[in-house]
């Protein structure tokens, strides 16, 4: 079936305009869908699940209905006293009442989400400000989400920011004919391998903390890079945080990581020039700041004490699941061309480097929120 036809089977009224595409995801596709009725528009993203990525649609689905319905809830109990008008997606059922759609001929699960009104977001960060909300715009959301009760929510991408786990990815794919061919074809290559070999140790660093019981976890969004930060184009302040896929329990420290890696490095994650990659500590210093003004209240000092780690570590990370991508052929990030992957691969490791470079300077910004 087309786009077209897929949007039709959910319950909106009017009839469709256009269906365009929209966002720059990695995974699933996205689209814009526009139904107009004889005195008003309505606009929703359309959405194709990556089987590859989510073999269980319907259990991301079933999260995301009962997470946001309940973070709904928060948002208008808060309403009165909150600085703005907070938004979130809202999960648009199919004329049948279901949470998504099977496409019966190619077995493709479709959703339908609400559009946040008004709102902009941007692949890179535009300003220090820019960062601030962005910060608090994750703070507000693990806040708000924060007594969702975790054993009621499936586990839809197992294994999802366990670093260890992606190491164990990569030496498997390196084990292979495949995945050591590719790996020593360039001279970028190999370096970047020894880059991820040299950081070996570090990499269990969350994990093993919360085998300690240093770390708890907790409901977390999983997915907070600044393309998926709203903005109020009336306001300019943060209004939303959507891409709810990701949405279940983990450490907070993934959301942190992840955030700081992608609003902190002003190049955005394919940029033209590699030299113009780098952890920008001003950016950060503007994160921090709008993130502890929701998320100080429930931050504890173990977990203050591993946030620079966190940023670290998610950088390389997302830097190795890139690599290890481009050493298996390109099967779980969507690529235009075979290098894509290795090239966003050198961004993340060079911004690692980078975080690494000025770990004195992001643990003192750090140190100014450890008294709480
Ligand atoms: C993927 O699909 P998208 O672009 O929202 C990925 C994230 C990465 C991100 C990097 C489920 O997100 O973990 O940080 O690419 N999502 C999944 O751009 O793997
Ligand atoms: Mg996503």
């Amino acid at each position: 079936m087309t786009p077209a036809e897929i949007a039709r089977q959910f319950n909106v009224r009017g009839q469709l305009v256009a269906v365009t595409a929209l966002g720059s995801g990695n995974v699933n596709d996205t689209y814009r869908a526009i139904f107009r009725t004889t005195s008003d528009e309505q606009q929703f993203v359309l959405q194709r699940i990556n089987r590859h990525v989510f073999p269980q649609p319907e259990k991301v689905m079933a999260n995301m209905r009962a997470v946001t319905e309940y973070a709904h809830r928060r948002i208008r109990v808060e309403a009165e006293h909150a600085d703005r008008i907070w938004q979130l997606p809202r999960v648009i059922s199919t004329r049948g009442g279901q949470d998504c759609f099977k496409d019966p001929e190619s077995g493709d699960v479709w959703r339908a989400l609400s559009m946040i009104a008004s709102a902009y977001s941007h692949d890179r960060v535009e300003t220090v400000e820019h960062a601030v909300e962005a910060g608090q715009v994750l703070g507000h959301f693990q806040r708000i989400i924060s007594d969702f009760a975790v054993d009621q929510m499936e586990d839809t991408l197992p294994g999802f920011h366990i670093a260890p786990r992606y190491l164990a990815h990569f030496d498997a794919v390196v084990a292979t004919e495949a995945g050591k061919r590719r790996r020593d074809a360039t001279a970028e290559s190999r370096r970047l391998a020894k880059f991820v070999e040299e950081r070996r140790a570090f990499i269990p660093v969350l994990e093993d903390a919360w085998r300690r019981g240093e770390l708890k976890q907790r409901p977390i969004h999983g997915d907070p890079k600044i393309t998926n930060i709203m903005i109020d184009e009336i306001t300019g302040k943060g209004t939303a945080i959507v891409d709810l896929d990701t949405v279940k329990p983990g450490l907070i420290h993934y959301d942190f990581g992840d955030a700081a890696r992608s609003a902190c490095n002003p190049a955005g994650e394919e940029p033209e020039n590699l030299e113009d990659v780098f952890f920008d500590t001003d950016l950060f210093e503007g994160l921090v700041r709008g993130y502890f003004r929701e998320a100080a209240p429930f931050l504890t000092a173990a977990d203050r004490a591993y946030l620079f780690d966190s940023v670290r570590l998610i950088t390389l990370e997302l830097g190795m699941r890139f690599y290890t991508d481009y050493l298996e052929g390109n099967r779980y990030f969507k690529v235009k061309h075979e290098l894509q992957n290795l090239e966003r691969a050198r961004v993340q490791l060079k911004l690692c480097e980078s975080i690494e470079a000025r770990e004195g300077a992001v643990r003192r910004i750090l140190g100014r929120y450890d008294a709480g």
